[in-house]
């Protein structure tokens, strides 16, 4: 029987749209459901909304509305976000359905069966925006960060959870499967927070219950009470869990909930699923470990400058500003940018800068490059490889080593290194077009079989990338697949059973761009009128080379261009390409061979205004020497076009 894989997000309060923390979220929980399909495994995937509680009470009355209008208007904006991005959910809970509150309710008296919840008065305070009781501690840092209005003076009688009850068996939690939550510094979190120290006895029993509300799950037999928002919404994992899934294997959250998760979530779980005669105070059994989530793997938060994104603090990005240059596109940003578990700053201007590299440039030139070689050299037949020397070795072993290197930082839910890694792998491909140059290879008859080989290795690392990336980039990899010549669903590759040496299907398929460029600065001049940002569209896919390593200005300046005017020009005997020219560059007259003479006329070239690099040392070309170098513009393949100063720049002027 395959594995079976268990994974949930929070569910999200509708009190408002979602933003982009949301979508981060579930986009997350998406890419490791996906990942796990391609392992193999069965997945259940459950996402939802938080319906109930004071938040949606209170919105609703501001809105003039009942809670539950509210909900059904709120709602829909979750489930069509994640139609659009593709989130490969398999069910959406509402708290507010039939059979949700059934399942509290019946839970809810079990716990008052075995006595683990008990009737009672609280008299303290109470955070509004928590929807929790806070002890003095938690006040203090409140008031310390300036949310002292969020406190309220409460009494009222109440249903508690024995949560004292379950501090040895949660401590023996975090000690003895630290895999409960991670990253590990996050289990510290919540290890400090139970036994600050380690020291014990600080765990208070829950409040359960509210009467100060009416918008919630009535308790069962004494309805002026609703159930606590947080034990209705925990409890949904349970109540939408499809049978024969259970425990979950992992619980995405949010930093800012993972106490609920890592510490009230287990013990509501073990008061359920501990049997008469089990010792609190004895250790914890393996059968009840058994029934609790596997891992809750907390995440950090999109920041805006230094703040927490939050509806409340009016500060969010709305997931519909990115989702304007793709779904693939606002998927791989999260990936790539976020590592899972600390926090990141968005920027608008971060988030083109990525895409241009990595999309645009890195795996979208990559192919176009390689699809159309193979239309220009081989009419889109790919060819087999034989490896020859020791680049061609090199970039073989790469692409083995990738897949094993690759699938382990995504099954530790590492995405960002995974990523990394994959583009990493990228570059080195694109070092190995401009060092094996195939376009000259083209050129020479004695060099096919190399030829062969270069055009075979850059397919196979397309095609290995479309697997790899498919779960982060399901639209992107699909139509790189296609393209390579494969049939089906790339989604519907194993990682297991995939090869990566494989021969080709089908012939490719004419180069079309994965991913248009973005005119950042038309978008940015376009954002300081409307709040929409806009894009361009790319023009048509080139054979360009990579952009080359970054040199520092003092490097540049090592150059001396001139202006140069051409004062004769002649072919050289014997060459179809070279052409002799004498060049006034204001200081002398020089003798420069440029190899223009597919493009250009000798007459053409008469009287032309050019550029010259006027301190390259002087070489020899078929007999004479070349004292400088014309700049020409052209991609790998194209003629070559003379860069033309201005008519009126006068001879010797510097180019800078
Ligand atoms: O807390 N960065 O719902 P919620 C990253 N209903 N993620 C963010 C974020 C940010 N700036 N802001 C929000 C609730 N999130 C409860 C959960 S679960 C039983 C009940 C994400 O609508 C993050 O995952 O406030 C966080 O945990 C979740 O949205 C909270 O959404």
């Amino acid at each position: 029987m395959p594995q079976r894989f268990y994974i949930t997000t929070p569910i999200y309060y509708v009190n408002d749209k979602p933003h982009i923390g949301h979508t981060y979220t579930t986009v997350l929980a998406d890419v490791i459901a996906r990942h796990r399909r391609m392992m193999g495994e069965e997945v259940y995937f459950l996402t939802g909304t938080d319906e109930h509680g004071q938040k949606i009470e209170k919105t609703a009355a501001a809105r003039g509305m009942t809670p539950k209008a509210l909900a059904d208007e709120v709602m829909p904006n979750f489930q069509r976000l994640w139609e659009r991005m593709e989130i490969t959910h398999d069910y959406f809970v509402r708290t507010t359905d039939a059979q949700h509150k059934a399942v509290i309710q019946e839970r809810f008296l079990q716990l008052q069966g075995t006595g683990d919840i008990y009737k009672d008065t609280y008299k303290g305070l109470y955070s509004v925006s928590d929807e929790a009781y806070v002890t003095e501690t938690q006040a203090k840092e409140m008031q310390a960060q300036g949310l002292a209005h969020q406190l309220v003076e409460l009494e009222e009688e109440s249903y508690f959870f024995r949560l004292k009850a379950y501090e040895n068996w949660l401590i023996q939690l975090y000690e003895q499967y630290p895999e409960f939550v991670q990253p590990d510094f996050r289990l510290n979190e919540v290890k400090q927070f139970v036994a600050p120290g380690g020291e014990r006895g600080f765990l208070q029993d829950l409040s359960i219950s509210r009467t100060s509300i009416t918008w919630g799950i009535p308790v069962p037999g004494d309805e002026r009470h609703v159930v606590y928002v947080w034990f209705d919404a925990l409890l949904n994992y349970l109540s939408a869990c499809r049978e024969g899934f259970w425990p979950p294997t992992v619980q995405l959250v949010g930093k800012d909930i993972l106490r609920f998760h890592a510490i009230y979530w287990p013990a509501f779980l073990m008061a359920m699923f501990r049997e008469a005669g089990d010792d609190l105070d004895g250790p914890l059994p393996a059968r009840i470990r058994e029934q609790l989530p596997h891992t809750i793997l907390a995440h950090g938060w999109w920041l805006m400058g230094e703040d927490k994104m939050s509806k409340s603090r009016g500060n969010v990005v709305r997931p519909e500003e990115l989702l304007h240059f793709g779904n693939d596109a606002a998927r791989f940003f999260f990936m790539r940018e976020m590592q899972v578990g600390l926090d990141r700053s968005f920027s608008f201007e971060g988030f083109m800068d990525r895409l241009n590299a990595d999309l645009a440039n890195g795996l979208g030139n990559l192919a176009s490059r390689t699809l159309s070689m193979l239309q220009r050299y081989r009419h889109g037949v790919v060819p087999t490889a034989v490896v020859l020397d020791a680049q061609d070795q090199e970039v073989l072993e790469a692409g083995r080593a990738l897949a094993p290197a690759y699938l382990a930082k995504a099954k530790a839910n590492d995405f960002q290194g995974a990523l990394d890694l994959l583009w990493t792998y990228l570059r080195h491909l694109d070092g190995y077009i401009v060092k094996s140059e195939p376009w000259k290879l083209a050129k020479d008859e004695t060099a096919q079989a190399r030829l062969d080989t270069v055009l075979c290795q850059l397919y196979r690392a397309l095609r290995l990338t479309a697997v790899l990336a498919a779960p982060v980039m399901p639209d992107m990899t699909q139509k790189l697949w296609t393209s390579l010549g494969m049939t089906g669903q790339v989604a519907d590759q194993r990682f297991e059973t995939f090869q990566y040496e494989a021969a080709a299907q089908a012939p490719v398929a004419e180069p079309a761009p994965l991913f248009q460029r973005i005119d950042k600065e038309a978008v940015m001049q376009e954002e300081n009128q409307t709040t929409e940002p806009v894009a361009v569209q790319a023009e048509a896919p080139l054979d360009l080379p990579p952009v080359k390593d970054l040199i520092e200005y003092d490097t540049f300046a090592l150059m001396d261009l001139r202006v140069g005017r051409v004062l004769t020009a002649e072919r050289v005997p014997k060459s179809k390409k070279l052409i002799k020219m004498t060049v006034d560059i204001g200081l002398e007259t020089r003798t420069i061979l440029g190899g223009i003479g597919v493009a250009y006329a000798p007459e053409e070239l008469v009287d032309r205004k050019v550029v010259v690099v006027a301190n390259l040392a002087p070489r020899p070309l078929m007999g004479t020497m070349s004292h400088g170098m014309l700049l020409a513009a052209s991609d790998n393949d194209s003629k070559p076009y003379l860069v033309a100063p201005p008519e009126d720049a006068k001879p010797g002027f510097v180019v800078r």
